[in-house]
């Protein structure tokens, strides 16, 4: 049954056309998700690595990481506390455009993304390897504030927003799935929003 809320959203959905995914709220807002203090970071000494299993492990600059082509894209947010926000335009690097620069050995199948501040999340290279994935240093027109994970986040439309991690400083490549900060805590090692993939208990996914 629906409760009023849910009413409220679902005919927005229906009026708009744009479906959220099951158990999700459309908002117009782009509310603040994270645990922990909001890291600043110095341009001049923002660093990004490319480490684990690679050939050869590389270390980019500011500069040197936005030297790679831009792109302006759009794409949803679904976070897993229940609300999506549709219409997102990002500006930043493909994914796809940095792994130009990296050879994973052929055993790499999952990354893990870290961040300043220690916060970490692991995704599927395959899932990571998507046309809408990207690093992101702009959102809506503007330079990311802090908040919201400036100078630069990892932006994966297809899974919940804790997959996004904001703050990003590195990439690491694993043979094997490694639970992140949500992960070990208890969220999905996939989390697509589509197929409802929030939690685990003892009892199993739900
Ligand atoms: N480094 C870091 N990245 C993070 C988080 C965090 O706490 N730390 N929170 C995640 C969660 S749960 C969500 S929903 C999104 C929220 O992004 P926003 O604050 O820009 O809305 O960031 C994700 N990335
Ligand atoms: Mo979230």
């Amino acid at each position: 049954m629906l409760n009023k809320l849910g009413r409220m959203t679902r005919i927005r959905q229906e009026r708009e056309g744009a479906p959220a995914p099951p158990g999700q709220f459309v908002t117009e807002k782009f509310p603040v998700l994270t645990f922990g203090p909001t890291p600043r970071i110095d341009l001049s000494t923002w660093e990004f690595r490319v480490f684990g299993l690679v050939e050869e492990e590389i270390s980019l600059d500011w500069e040197q990481f936005n030297a790679l082509p831009q792109v302006t894209l759009d794409a949803e947010f679904h976070c897993v506390t229940q609300w999506s926000k549709l219409q997102n335009t990002w500006e930043g690097i493909l994914f796809n455009d940095l792994m130009q620069l990296v050879k994973p050995k052929p055993e790499a199948k999952y990354v893990m993304a870290h961040c300043y501040g220690g916060y970490t999340t692991n995704v599927a290279l395959d899932v990571l390897e998507d046309d809408d994935v990207l690093f992101a240093h702009s959102h809506d027109g503007a330079a990311l504030t802090p908040e919201h994970g400036g100078p630069m986040r990892l932006v994966v439309p297809k899974r919940y927003g804790w997959k996004s991690a904001k703050w990003v400083n590195g990439i690491e490549f694993m043979a094997e799935d490694a639970p992140g900060f949500w992960e070990v805590r208890g969220y999905h090692m996939e989390g697509d929003p589509w197929k409802e993939e929030r939690f685990w208990s003892s009892l199993g996914y739900y």
